[in-house]
């Protein structure tokens, strides 16, 4: 198989850093195809903690490839210093490859993402703050800056200053900021020009020959499917295509090179930011599930909000992304609750949805109904194989299996590489 993507299930942290890890030892390259450093991805190998935002989860596999492709955006500050801290913890990057095209974030995309979310109020997003969707504006209305054009100073500054004529215009007049000048970003980029170089080239020919020697690539999907900006709960979503389409656009090969969808799916679900979230707890219930599923941002540390597993999401995330197999993740978490409840459908307005309402203001109205399994209280996150899971526990995965149309191939039952069930 070798085109394998991975893909968020819910709004985020399902564990697909970990999964990438997983498989970090049967792959030859890993590919961070969508968003920059407002990912956030921990991975705990030999009893070590990694907290990666901008670098692909698989660069912490000795011998993998690891690719930045031309659908990120690049805070190349970040990336120096993620570089720098791995490499003080002994790990190799020299691998790393960056695509020529990705665009780069810089001061005034921080910037203008954190005004404006100020200047939002009540109706913020709760971005990461990293300059992601200012980034991707940019990109999309072809005043981006690309990696490529740090190498050319000319070109830099003319495309540096086409960006900035707009922006300091808004600044000033309406954020009431201070200007920001041409020079000091042309500066600050040029400053990471030597650096980058040897990293980058045509990333996309790169990934094609490999899939040509069949060798096996793993593209790392950022964030997941209800926060892509096509299909999830806009505009409660980040900017950027984090689902299985993505991986094409994003990294430069053919969709029909992606030879397996692996969605990753909590055992329950949570979401960072503002935005709809039907099964969400406001209990003790919900401060439980984030207490004991240690639920808080990796970049920024903010608190997610937490609620019960939500089968229509992964029924539609099934349809969008074309899913071939589930990884459920944090199944232990849900030890010791006498019963899980499972929203099976919505009621909206007194309508009984069986799917995700297509309509934004129905799913904002969205309440869950719920079917209830009993729980189990046996430490699980020893067990290795399914028959070893207490009934129950098998009962409530064989059922979401079911109601997500999609086999549950790998189950995670603690924070630990090794700590996972193989199914298939
Ligand atoms: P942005 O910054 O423009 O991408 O924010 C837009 C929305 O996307 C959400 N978003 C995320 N949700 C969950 N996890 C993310 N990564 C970090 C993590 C988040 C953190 O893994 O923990 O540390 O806070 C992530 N990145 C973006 C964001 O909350 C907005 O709702
Ligand atoms: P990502 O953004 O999808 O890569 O996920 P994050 O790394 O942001 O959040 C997932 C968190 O869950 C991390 O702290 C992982 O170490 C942890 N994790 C992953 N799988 C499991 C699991 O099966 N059980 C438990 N208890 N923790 C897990
Ligand atoms: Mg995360």
């Amino acid at each position: 198989m070798p085109g394998i993507v991975i893909v968020g299930v819910q709004w985020g942290d399902e564990g697909k850093g970990k999964a990438t890890d997983l498989l970090g030892e049967r792959t030859d390259w890993v590919v961070k195809f969508n968003g920059g450093n407002n990912a956030g991805h921990t991975v705990v190998i030999g009893g070590e903690k990694y907290a990666l935002h901008l670098l692909p989860s698989g660069i912490l596999s000795p011998g993998v490839n690891a690719v930045i492709g031309n659908g990120v955006v690049i805070d190349l500050e970040v990336l120096f210093q993620e570089l720098d801290a791995l490499g003080a913890r002994g790990i190799d990057t020299s691998k790393l490859r960056v695509s020529a095209n990705a665009h780069v974030i810089t001061h005034y995309h921080r910037t203008l993402d954190k005004v404006t979310e100020r200047f939002l109020g009540k109706r913020q997003i709760g971005t990461t703050g990293r300059g992601i969707g200012p980034a991707y504006a940019d990109k999309i209305n072809r005043v981006g800056i690309r990696v490529q054009d740090l190498f050319d100073e000319s070109i830099l500054r003319q495309k540096v200053e086409a960006a900035l004529d707009q922006k300091n215009h808004l600044l000033v007049k309406i954020f009431n900021r201070r200007a920001i000048s041409a020079d000091e970003i042309v500066e600050d980029l040029l400053s990471y020009a030597d650096r980058v170089r040897p990293m980058v080239c045509d990333t996309g020919l790169l990934l094609n020959d490999a899939l040509d020697r069949g060798e096996v690539v793993v593209f790392e999907g950022g964030q997941a499917t209800m926060l892509d900006v096509d299909h999830g709960t806009y505009p409660f979503v980040t900017s950027s295509s984090a689902t299985a389409g993505g991986a094409a656009t994003g990294s430069g090969v053919g969709p029909n090179r992606l030879d397996r969808i692996v969605g990753i799916v909590k055992a329950y679900t949570t979401r960072v930011g503002a935005g709809p979230f039907p099964t969400e707890l406001f209990d003790e219930k919900g401060e439980w599930l984030r207490k004991t599923g240690f639920e808080y941002g990796t970049t920024t540390g903010r608190l997610r909000r937490t609620g019960w597993y939500d089968a229509p999401i992964t029924r539609y995330a099934t349809r969008v992304n074309g899913i071939t197999d589930l990884v459920m993740t944090k199944l232990d978490v849900l030890t010791g609750l006498d019963e899980i409840p499972v929203c099976v459908a919505y009621d909206v307005d007194g309508t009984r949805f069986e799917e995700v309402p297509v309509n934004q203001t129905d799913f904002h109205h969205a309440k869950p109904i719920y079917e209830t399994f009993p729980g189990w209280s046996e430490d699980i996150t020893g067990v290795r194989r399914f028959e070893d899971l207490p009934q129950t526990a098998q009962d409530y995965v064989l059922a979401l299996e079911e109601m997500s149309n999609t086999r549950i191939s790998v189950i995670g039952v603690g924070p630990a590489r090794d700590a996972v069930i193989v199914r298939h």
